[in-house]
């Protein structure tokens, strides 16, 4: 047992990762490639369906209610929105994709930035996926999966709200989900998530130190 003498502070992994997520900031939104930031250092993307849940995964993770925008209304994110973690690491918030009532010309817009960003960009380390748990693996986000191994750029799966389901449900739909990844998509990890409550933080934060690395790394 630990001498109540002892006034060393206890190392905790919420202290060793806390400091980092917080001070995460909003950057700016890109609307064009032009507009990137400069290709260097390390970014880690979100991805995923309209809806899925991706703007309340980064204000999870970062510990900050209203750091990225969460709506009601699908298709809100309609940028790549830039966070700041460190200098040169960054979390990018990207629109969601599979909205109906978005025009043609935007879509396509959107389409073709997306594309030409996650297979071009070499600052982009890792992409974090994100699948409604009640909706994975659309076709939308099995080509995503395609395009990332075609690059060898690593992917994680979040499956939101989980909460939504029952524990032994969420279990069976990431059991079922690995069993789709292992055949069609080797390269893929996943894991549960909810943002509502807090379940799969610390496996989510790991994930992005591994790919961010530490200050130090190039
Ligand atoms: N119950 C529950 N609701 C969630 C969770 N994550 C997100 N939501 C809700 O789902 C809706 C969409 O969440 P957003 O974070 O805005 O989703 P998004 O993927 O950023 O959406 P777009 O920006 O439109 O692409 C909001 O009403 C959120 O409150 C979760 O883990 N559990
Ligand atoms: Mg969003």
């Amino acid at each position: 047992m630990r001498n109540p003498k002892d006034t060393t502070p206890i190392p905790t992994r919420a202290a060793s990762t806390d400091g980092r997520w917080r001070g995460v900031r909003f950057l700016y939104s890109v609307n064009a490639l032009a507009q990137l930031p400069p290709d260097t250092g390390r970014e880690v993307a979100f991805a995923g369906r309209s809806n899925a849940g991706k703007s309340s995964a980064i204000n999870l993770l970062t510990g900050q209610r209203q750091l990225a925008r969460v709506s009601k209304t699908p298709g809100r994110t309609q940028l790549l929105n830039f966070f700041l973690v460190e200098p040169d690491r960054y979390l990018v918030d990207l629109p969601g994709y599979g909205y109906a009532r978005v025009p043609d010309s935007i879509r396509r817009h959107w389409g073709e930035l997306l594309e030409r960003y996650l297979t071009g960009r070499a600052a982009l380390r890792g992409l974090l996926l994100l699948m409604d748990i009640r909706h994975p693996l659309t076709d939308m986000d099995r080509q995503l999966l395609d395009g990332c191994a075609a690059r060898e750029l690593p992917a994680h799966i979040l499956l939101t709200k989980a909460d939504k389901l029952s524990r032994g449900a969420a279990l069976a739909a990431l059991a079922q989900l690995k069993r789709g990844l292992a055949a069609n998509h080797p390269g893929a990890s996943a894991q549960l998530f909810s943002a509502l409550t807090g379940q799969g933080i610390g496996e989510a934060h790991a994930r992005l130190d591994h790919w961010l690395g530490s200050r130090e790394e190039p």
